[in-house]
């Protein structure tokens, strides 16, 4: 007996894949080697055509919908859309994180009101936004994950609001999973070691921070996106079934130390 979930015909919606460095698209090939059938979303319509190229390497045909996550009109169509396109949802991985560049480096107190509340939304309240459009399609058996960093636990320099934001968004995994388990809905976060992607590029001291847990952590190597993967597989699939309201640490056990 292969102990690889079969996912066959289930529905696993997959937003934030930018490009192939994205997290969201090792999670979107590993749910598609399972067999599910997935539907990605994707920011703006400047967007499109990048993932029509990447979802062209899937096995199976993906659904492509256009969600910009500060709309609430924009996401509930997405969600109405995809139940009537591929029936009900068994999935949501949600990969997406936003904040302005300018606020990403020097003082954290530096930053504008307007900055807190662009990053605060993009990042951590559209998990709800989605989870709560999601609520009529959802299986009896769903699983919602989300992208989160240490950042969001202490201090890691240059993080600065994007660490307010994922300690908002890993406490509403905590009151959502409480919120949603009595509906059968599980609801988890993963916490990524550093990977290189385009969110990561030219923010912070991201050269050094990837060394660092070269040299310290307990495995003393990076992580790979796809590794961030099968952990969302594990959480996705029935194999997670008993696992909700966790931060899973993919970090190679930095943050033990
Ligand atoms: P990517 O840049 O590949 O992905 C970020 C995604 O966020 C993009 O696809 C972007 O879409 C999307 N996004 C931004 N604003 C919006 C919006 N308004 N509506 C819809 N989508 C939006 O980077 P990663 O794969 O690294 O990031 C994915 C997640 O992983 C994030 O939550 C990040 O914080 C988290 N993470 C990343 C780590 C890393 O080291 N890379 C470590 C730990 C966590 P578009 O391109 O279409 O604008
Ligand atoms: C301490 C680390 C070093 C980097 C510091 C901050 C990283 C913040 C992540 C945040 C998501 C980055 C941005 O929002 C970048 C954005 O201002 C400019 N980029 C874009 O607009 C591109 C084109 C699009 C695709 O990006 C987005 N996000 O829409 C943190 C490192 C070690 C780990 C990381 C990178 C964590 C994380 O949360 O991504």
């Amino acid at each position: 007996m292969s102990i690889f979930p079969t996912l066959t015909d289930k529905t696993y919606v997959v937003m934030g894949i930018a490009n192939k460095r994205s997290i969201a698209w090792a999670i979107a090939k590993t749910l598609d080697e399972a067999g599910a059938k997935l539907v990605l979303t994707y920011a703006a319509e400047r967007f499109k055509s990048g993932l029509e190229s990447l979802a062209g390497e899937l096995k199976q045909e993906a659904i492509l919908l256009e969600c910009d996550v500060t709309n609430d009109e924009a996401i509930e169509m997405t969600f109405r859309s995809i139940h009537e396109e591929a029936g009900e949802i068994q999935g949501i991985a949600h990969s997406i994180a936003f904040a302005d560049k300018e606020a990403l480096r020097g003082e954290f107190s530096e930053m504008t009101r307007g900055q807190f509340a662009q990053a605060l939304d993009i990042s951590a309240y559209s998990l709800t936004a989605v989870v709560k459009a999601a609520k009529p399609y959802f299986a009896s058996d769903a699983s919602v994950i989300t992208l989160t960093y240490l950042g969001g636990e202490r201090v890691v320099p240059n993080y600065n609001l994007m660490g307010v934001a994922k300690a908002a968004l890993d406490s509403s995994v905590k009151y959502l999973a409480n919120e949603y388990g009595p509906h059968g809905v599980r609801v988890n976060a993963i916490s990524a070691g550093p990977i290189r992607t385009l969110s990561a590029k030219g923010v912070g001291d991201f050269n050094s921070i990837l060394s660092e847990l070269e040299q310290k952590a307990p495995l003393r190597r990076n992580v790979s996106a796809d590794e961030v993967a099968s952990t969302g597989l594990f959480l996705l699939s029935g194999m997670g079934s008993g696992v909700t309201g966790e931060v899973i640490h993919v970090d190679s056990g930095y943050h033990i130390l």
